[in-house]
């Protein structure tokens, strides 16, 4: 054998995610220089795991998947909303607070408020917490701002927050997130604005990967969708849709015509839409989180997703008015039971086609060869346990770049 490995995990039951479970018992997996250099079943290892990695980790029988993967966050925010939860418990839609001047325009006025160090304090620790549930990765949309400072600050406390945590973060900008109060009565004039000027500084100064665009009668059309899809492939951006959450627009055909990585939510996604999205090979983000909060009975249209063979992640949409949620297990399980997706494609869902919808796949999202080295070592002997507890925190090892992160 050549140059010992790094280390090796061995007598794991080892989830790849490459083909459903894609599991392999008893399995190891090693790494060399913060990626995976060999995954397989043990009786097929070259030589004694001693002789072929400089560290030994004895896992006994515990399941090894990849860092699971949140691909779609509100998580930089300032404040909470909860007094607005308890009035839609008692009622009030979401719609109607949101005519209101709540919802999203009271995180907006939060946001705007907070300094940059308090926004960053307040959205470090939630990301935290939602690393306590295994994620390794994660998506976080801007959107709290709606004026160029604030996105701006948005972006830099994302950055600030993957500077200062062992997790990755893919960053989109969300300036069509709803209309700012100053433009009220001008939905065209800030499109514009977003797209003249906020785009091409996004671009400019490399603060995110994607453009996002929320497509909703209470946030923007898609004539004015359209126009900002136009502007973030002219600079070069990846595009994002949330799509039919509340309504059908016909967004998903019109982001899956722009070759969107991702259109999300889609409650009420239509069968076009759906064509739309096997032909562009777009990934349905599913959010059933938000579902679960604003208590929706229209659920996305499973079914027809699979029979396409849409690719269907599964995400948090943590965000402080729809989607309070720190635990992507918490979601798995929803997914499981609000959805009706299989175990088997819930945890595909925030691994492999969470990858997908981030437009990572080359490099994360399965447990394969040259892939970064993100793992998580759990307290259980199979996957569909994650996704059976409501609450539990299985994590044994919480691995990032080949580095053990957190031992419990
Ligand atoms: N859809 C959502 O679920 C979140 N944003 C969006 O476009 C909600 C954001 C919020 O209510 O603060
Ligand atoms: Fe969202």
């Amino acid at each position: 054998m050549q140059t010992a490995w790094d280390a090796i995990w061995i007598n794991g039951t080892v989830a790849t995610c490459e083909q459903g479970y894609g599991l392999l018992q008893p399995a190891a997996l090693a790494i060399q220089d913060q990626r995976i250099a060999w995954v397989g079943e043990m009786k097929a290892l070259p030589d004694k795991p001693e002789v072929l990695a400089k560290q030994v980790h004895d896992v006994a029988g515990r399941c090894i998947t990849p860092g699971l993967i949140d691909c779609h966050t509100h998580i930089v925010y300032a404040s909470h909303r909860a007094h607005e939860f308890e009035r839609r418990l008692q009622g009030v839609s979401y719609e109607e607070i949101a005519r209101q001047g709540g919802g999203i325009q009271s995180t907006v006025r939060a946001t705007r408020q907070a300094s940059e160090e308090e926004l960053f304090q307040q959205s470090r620790k939630r990301v935290q917490q939602l690393m306590q549930s295994g994620v390794t990765t994660l998506e976080i949309k801007s959107g709290y701002g709606l004026d160029w400072p604030t996105e701006l600050k948005m972006l830099r406390v994302a950055k600030r927050i993957e500077a200062s945590l062992p997790v990755t973060i893919y960053k989109t900008f969300l300036g069509a997130h709803t209309l700012p109060p100053e433009y009220a009565n001008q939905p065209d004039e800030y499109v514009d604005l977003v797209c003249d000027e906020m785009i091409p500084l996004v671009a400019k100064e490399h603060l995110a990967e994607a453009v996002d665009v929320f497509c909703e009668k209470i946030a923007f059309n898609v004539q004015q969708t359209e126009k900002i899809f136009k502007a973030a492939k002219k600079y070069g951006l990846a595009i994002k849709c949330h799509a039919e959450q509340l309504s059908d627009s016909g967004s998903t055909a019109l982001s899956a015509n722009y070759h969107a990585l991702s259109v999300d939510h889609l409650e009420y996604l239509s069968l076009a839409g759906v064509e739309a999205m096997a032909q562009a090979g777009t990934v349905a983000v599913l959010l059933p989180g938000a579902f679960y909060y604003l208590r929706e009975s229209k659920l996305p249209p499973i079914d027809l997703l699979r029979r396409y063979r849409v690719p269907m992640a599964i995400a948090s949409d943590c965000n402080p008015g729809t989607s309070p949620i720190l635990s992507l297990l918490l979601v798995l399980n929803m997914a499981c039971t609000l959805f009706r997706l299989t175990p088997e494609e819930a945890i595909a869902g925030v691994t492999c086609q969470a990858a997908k919808a981030l437009g990572w796949q080359a490099t994360s999202g399965t447990l394969t060869q040259a892939k970064i080295a993100d793992f998580v070592v759990w307290n259980v002997a199979h996957p569909v346990e994650l996704v059976y507890y409501m609450g539990a925190s299985p994590v044994h090892q919480w691995v990032k770049r080949g580095n053990i992160i957190q031992n419990n």
